[in-house]
């Protein structure tokens, strides 16, 4: 494999687990508001993006490429109220989105077609990602301050289960 586009599959690895942290963070932040199924869909969020760094392991473990695993920066903790985490959960997935495509554009580069395949999936996950997160602060912002919407909404996100990713190595 190209070493630039190792080296950049290597540093997702990082931010997929940063992710996972990151999410976590949030989740104990809405466990300590009381929101327990905000906090439940964010545990879920992070179980994917540990998936997502595990999936990018094996890629390239498959591919005969050392994997180095790099210290997890601390993530934040506080937040000034529920929006400001929702809002802080698109812009994280936006910053995402763009590493991924800079990877696609960098295998592209390279004739790494292999790759851009493995990133496909990659692609599109980011997309479904990024509406959700745009939806929960749409609804986040229709519900407004407390309040009967805020505790409906909380039971809604409660319900959300975890599921393994379904792409095949
Ligand atoms: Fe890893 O899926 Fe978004 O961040």
């Amino acid at each position: 494999m190209d070493k630039k586009v190792a080296t950049l599959l290597n540093e997702q690895i990082n931010k997929e687990f940063f992710s996972a942290y990151l999410y976590l963070s949030f989740a104990n932040y809405f466990e300590n508001e009381g929101l327990s199924g905000f906090a439940n869909w964010y545990v879920v969020q992070a179980q994917e993006e540990r998936d997502h760094a595990m999936l990018i392991v094996k890629y390239l473990q498959n591919n005969e490429v050392k994997v180095i695993l790099e210290a997890i920066e601390k993530p934040e903790n506080t937040w000034d109220d529920e929006l400001t985490v929702l809002k802080a959960g698109l812009e994280h997935e936006k910053f995402i989105t763009d590493s991924i495509n800079t990877i696609y554009a960098t295998a592209l580069e390279v004739k790494d077609f292999r790759t851009t395949q493995f990133l496909d999936w990659f692609i599109k996950e980011q997309g479904e990602e990024e509406t959700n997160a745009n939806d929960l602060i749409n609804k986040a912002q229709l519900i407004g301050k407390g309040g009967k919407g805020l505790y409906m909404l909380d039971q809604e996100l409660g319900s959300r289960t975890y599921t393994a990713p379904s792409l095949v190595l």
